[in-house]
């Protein structure tokens, strides 16, 4: 059996980071975990193939080749899953489907021949059953959430792991938190299931084995949802494999209250965590309050994102702006709070409603769902009726957005978070890319760009004040160029 698995192009987004990649000559963020990971649980004897549409085109070829094509998709990648469908269709390979997108909304799929849809763990098996007795079923969905301890490692080596800036690992899925809006909760429950230190350790042996030395993403929704099989069994290991391995940075998403545990933090840095992205979402409590976010109430938020940053990690943030509680001064209640917390990468979204979530029955029932989701929060639109006026709410999102990202607030904010970091020592490993980005960044920042006052000033100061940190300062540099590309760009798209 052949199967080509195909993941969808991405839209040019906050989180495509096209524009920053470009720097280190790389096509995408990183490669498609879930279908790496469904790949890894099909029959060894089975051929497969992985066609990134990120980074390569899908070829007349490739459909010629393939006995079934596995496809999976974001909300996000909506039309240009329906592209690669269509083409499925006319070069006649039937076409399995899975992954958010379809659990989320497969009935808008007519042409799709197999729907195999939440967490493969469970609906995999039952679907290769009945293709062996040639007896498949069109949909194969599931209430329950797997454990996942015997998921395999992802099979990383059908990717072209040049083309991409970093790599994911998952320890855990679900997120004990109840926010409202959070497609997570609806999508992977509240109990966190995880990996063992074992299986982690087992993935970023094999990631290592494949040459990688780059940074490593651990895609978990919360991941100190377990925070007792954290410090007892997995930091351990992974302080242990650390050890005499140069690069190989990590990140991660997490909740706040990570800010409360100092031993946790140590232990995160001694491991090698870096970066950590934090839902903040408002500094108006008011709108907390209504979206259950309880671990962000009653505390000082931005002495919280700094206490993360003393022990050595840089908070990126997610902000939402639109909920029923917001007056019209929320913006710049946001752009202050924003500025003083030195979170430099803050993704600033408008609220929206995913199918599946508490928000999106409360909003059903009163009538206040409008037209359909585009799945990017921060495309400037939203299928939500806001208590708003709607042009009040754009007008004042966008807002939020250029002024953040001009160069005089974004360049501010690089010098307030250097200043709060105290990062540990990590063995750097020297990509020639990286160089060759700092030059690139002379050119497009520093000579041609509108930025340049600032770019040239952050040298100085970086240089002065922080030397060590100076690679950071200008990866941030660069990021910002992608963010502000983006805001440009999204103005005349924006809805
Ligand atoms: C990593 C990640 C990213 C990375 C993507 C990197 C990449 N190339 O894959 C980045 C940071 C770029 C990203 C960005 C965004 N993301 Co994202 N992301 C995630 C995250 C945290 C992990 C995804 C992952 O790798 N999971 C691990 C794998 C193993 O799980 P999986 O993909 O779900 O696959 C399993 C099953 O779904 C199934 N499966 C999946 N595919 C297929 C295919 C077949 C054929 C079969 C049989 C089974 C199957 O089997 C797998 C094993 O069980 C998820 C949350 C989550 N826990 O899934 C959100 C998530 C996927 N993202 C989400 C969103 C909304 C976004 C953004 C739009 C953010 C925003 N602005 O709001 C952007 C869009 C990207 C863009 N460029 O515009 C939503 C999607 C909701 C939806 N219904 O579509 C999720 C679910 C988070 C959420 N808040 O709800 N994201």
């Amino acid at each position: 059996m052949k199967i080509l698995m195909v993941y969808p192009e991405f839209p040019d987004t906050f989180w495509s980071f096209k524009h920053a990649l470009k720097f280190i000559r790389k096509k995408a963020f990183a490669p498609p975990l879930g279908l790496l990971t469904v790949a890894a649980m099909l029959p060894a004897a089975w051929e497969k193939r992985l066609v990134d549409l990120n980074v390569t085109r899908l070829t007349q070829q490739d459909l010629a080749w393939a006995d079934y094509v596995f496809i999976s998709a974001m909300i996000v990648q909506r039309e240009a899953a329906r592209d690669v469908i269509a083409r499925c269709k006319e070069a006649g390979v039937p076409v399995v489907a899975g992954g958010p997108l379809f659990t989320s909304e497969h009935a808008s799929f007519p042409q799709v021949d197999y729907f195999v849809l939440n967490e493969a763990e469970i609906t995999l098996p039952l679907f290769l059953a009945d293709l062996e007795r040639g007896t498949a079923q069109r949909i194969y969905a599931t209430a329950e959430y797997p454990e996942i301890h015997q998921t395999p490692v992802p099979l990383w080596e059908l990717a072209d792991l040049k083309q991409y800036a970093s790599i994911s690992v998952q320890f855990s899925r679900g997120c004990p938190f109840d926010c409202d809006f959070c497609n997570i909760t609806a999508l992977l429950g509240r109990r966190p299931r995880t990996k063992t230190a074992a299986q982690i350790i087992a993935e970023l042996d094999r990631i290592y084995a494949l040459g990688w030395r780059g940074p490593v993403f651990f895609v978990d929704d919360n991941f100190i949802g377990n925070k007792k099989q954290l410090k007892s069994e997995v930091l351990p290991a992974l302080i242990a494999w650390r050890r005499g391995k140069s690069g190989l940075r990590f990140s991660t998403e997490l909740s706040i209250n990570l800010a409360d545990d100092e031993e946790l933090m140590s232990m995160m840095v001694e491991a090698g965590f870096t970066a950590v992205f934090v839902g903040i979402e408002t500094p108006n409590d008011a709108s907390l309050a209504e979206c259950s976010k309880y671990q962000n109430r009653g505390r000082d938020l931005v002495e919280s994102v700094q206490r993360m940053q003393h022990a050595g990690m840089q908070v990126q943030g997610g902000f939402i702006v639109g909920f029923d509680s917001d007056a019209p001064s929320i913006f710049q209640r946001q752009i202050e709070f924003i500025q003083k917390s030195g979170i430099v990468s803050a993704m600033v979204g408008l609220l929206q409603a995913f199918p599946g979530t508490r928000l999106y029955h409360r909003l059903e029932k009163e009538g206040r769902l409008s037209n359909e989701l585009s799945g990017d929060n921060v495309d400037g639109s939203t299928n939500i009726v806001p208590k708003m006026d709607i042009d009040v709410l754009r007008n004042g999102y966008k807002n939020i957005l250029h002024q953040i990202y001009s160069p005089k607030l974004y360049y501010e904010r690089i010098t307030t978070f250097l200043r709060e970091y105290r990062p540990r020592k990590i063995r750097v490993h020297l990509d020639p890319q990286y160089l060759l980005a700092l030059w690139r960044s002379v050119y497009q920042l520093g000579i041609k760009g509108a930025e340049r006052v600032y770019y040239w000033k952050l040298w100085l100061w970086t240089l002065f004040h922080k030397p060590q940190l100076f690679p950071q300062a200008i990866e941030l540099a660069i990021y910002g160029y992608h963010f502000r590309r983006v805001c440009e760009l999204g103005d005349g798209q924006r809805r």
